[in-house]
């Protein structure tokens, strides 16, 4: 492992943090503190296990600048093929540094140590190679075109950096999520001001170490840390340098940027909020389906965007399915995050676990049938202090219920029957959100059938979160603007120029 002036401040947690560290921004290649400070909070068992500085609109206003000078520096000057071998060197540097970047992650977020070892970390490293690739390998459109008077044109577009990105983005995937954005936004020639979550500093700022190792040059990667409304959130959002804005968080949080947004008229690129569906039917390979569905309503707690919280079950196989489910969701174990036998890590923050309790109380309300769970898990330890809640499956309420139509971000869902293909459809599709769905069946030819009718952005058949990192990710209505992934990225980070040649 490397030691170095922010990766000191991390150790596993067995969770006796010997000192309260600090973690600060990065601006312009140097870490600086700001005036005020905030506290990093282990979801695991409530303490604090690092103090973080929060950026003043002042340390903002100089990260943008620095972002803007960095344009017109040496990184301005490189050529792609030696920004994307820069780019590989961060995903080197990410593989060299793996053991510090999981402890960090694994502090900010109380996940399994084995959660973030095979999912977060490794695509952290991934995107930047993918990118790298990618803007390296692909080219443009071109177009030889007829004029009236009988001679040609040749019509070319040639890929722009768009500038200074802001890139803001939340707790639950901390770094996989921003190196999502940082590395494409990277292999078009800009630079980036990034705001990570408040609850989830670390593996930002530790981002900024590996960026120092890699050759990236001071200005090109910019770390702000703070909340969102009255600070750095909302600072980097209305700042007029910052050339867009890339955000991945809540709904609501999205119409608030675009506001802030709007006034510079800043391109947006939103990856929002979810209420996804599974459909199973009784044709599905049974087992492959209780797995599957196990892992889309329980990975990370139910913190991914992706997850289902509404699983619709064709009658014939309901009661069978739910207790199958009803069986691998005890079969979980809450825990330490360096336990091997932990799968099921605590919710990010006491707030949030409020938040995820209030929905358990409602839907008791609602009429709800509690199949498991609906309670907190109790250890008798530390970990009580923590932020832990049971995994928890409930059958019987209306599709007009709210624990139906809300987005609840944790280990939870809803299972009710269906009979016929057009009233599972009909139900997966009530709903303002619009990211995923997954269905689950035999028959391939019904499976890609309703997959085009289902009004989201992404469709698993058979699986879930089976990622390619050149397709489009993105969602429909309430959970986003635009697409991500690929060449979507490369376009949405990219000033494309088109010339005009007469010939
Ligand atoms: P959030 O919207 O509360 O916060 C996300 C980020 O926005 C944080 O960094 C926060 O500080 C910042 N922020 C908040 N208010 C702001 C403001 N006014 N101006 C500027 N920045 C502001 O989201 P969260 O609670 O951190 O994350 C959970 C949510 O994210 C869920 O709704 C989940 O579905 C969604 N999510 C979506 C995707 C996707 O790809 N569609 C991926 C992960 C999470
Ligand atoms: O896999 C990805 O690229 C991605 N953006 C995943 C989002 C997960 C949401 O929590």
């Amino acid at each position: 492992m490397i030691a170095s002036p922010q990766s000191a401040l991390l150790r596993l947690p067995g969770l006796a943090w010997d000192l309260v560290k600090l973690i600060q921004n990065y601006i312009d290649g140097r870490f600086v503190p700001g005036k005020r400070e905030f506290a990093d909070v282990n979801p695991a068992d409530g303490t604090v296990i690092a103090q973080v500085t929060e950026a003043d609109d002042v340390q903002v206003n100089e990260a943008v600048h620095a972002a803007r000078r960095a344009l017109r520096g040496e990184w301005g000057r490189l050529g792609v093929r030696e920004r994307a071998a820069r780019l590989h060197k961060v995903a080197d540097a990410i593989e060299k540094r793996f053991d510090c970047f999981v402890q960090a992650e694994v502090a900010d977020t109380g996940k399994p140590v084995a959660l973030a070892s095979r999912l977060d970390v490794p695509r952290a490293a991934a995107n930047f190679r993918v990118f790298a690739d990618l803007v390296k390998l692909t080219g443009l459109e071109s177009f030889q075109t007829e004029t009236p008077d009988g001679t040609h044109a040749l019509n070319y577009a040639v890929r722009k950096p768009l500038g200074v990105i802001g890139v803001i983005t939340p707790w639950n995937l901390p770094l996989l999520l921003l190196t999502w954005k940082v590395a494409p936004a990277l292999a078009c020639g800009n630079t980036v001001v990034v705001k990570p979550s408040e609850e989830t500093p670390a593996t930002a700022t530790l981002l900024a170490e590996a960026m120092q190792d890699a050759g990236i040059p001071n200005g090109v990667y910019n770390v702000t840390h703070g909340f969102g409304p009255e600070s750095a959130g909302e600072f980097l959002t209305q700042h007029a340098g910052v050339n867009a804005v890339t955000f991945t968080g809540e709904s609501r949080t999205g119409a608030t940027i675009m506001k802030a947004a709007a006034s510079t008229v800043k391109p947006v690129s939103f990856e929002l909020g979810g209420k996804n569906a599974a459909i199973v039917f009784a044709d599905c390979n049974f087992e492959e389906a209780v797995d599957g569905l196990s892992e889309a309503v329980f990975l990370n707690t139910g913190q991914v965007c992706l997850c289902a919280e509404r699983v619709y079950v064709e009658r014939k196989i309901f009661d069978i399915f739910v207790e199958e489910l009803k069986q691998k969701a005890e079969s979980l174990h809450p825990g330490w995050p360096n336990d091997e036998k932990t799968d099921l890590g605590p919710l990010i923050s006491a707030q949030h676990r409020e938040k995820v309790l209030s929905f358990y109380r409602l839907a008791l309300e609602e009429g709800a049938t509690v199949i498991t769970g609906g309670g907190v898990p109790k250890f008798g330890d530390h970990r009580d202090n923590g932020f832990y809640v049971q995994p928890t499956l409930y059958t019987g309420l209306p599709e007009s219920a709210r624990c139906v139509k809300e987005e609840i971000f944790g280990p939870v869902c809803h299972v009710a029957p269906f009979d016929s293909e057009e009233e599972a459809v009909a139900m997966a599709n009530d709903t303002k959100y619009g990211l995923t769905a997954s269905i689950w069946t035999g028959n391939l030819k019904r499976g890609h059938r309703i997959a085009q009718q289902m009004n989201v952005g992404i469709t698993w058949v058979n699986c879930w979160f089976l990622r390619d990192l050149r397709t489009p990710f993105g969602g429909a209505g309430l959970s986003g603007i635009g697409r991500e992934g690929g060449m979507h990225s490369l376009n949405f980070y990219s000033e494309l120029n088109n010339i005009c040649v007469r010939l």
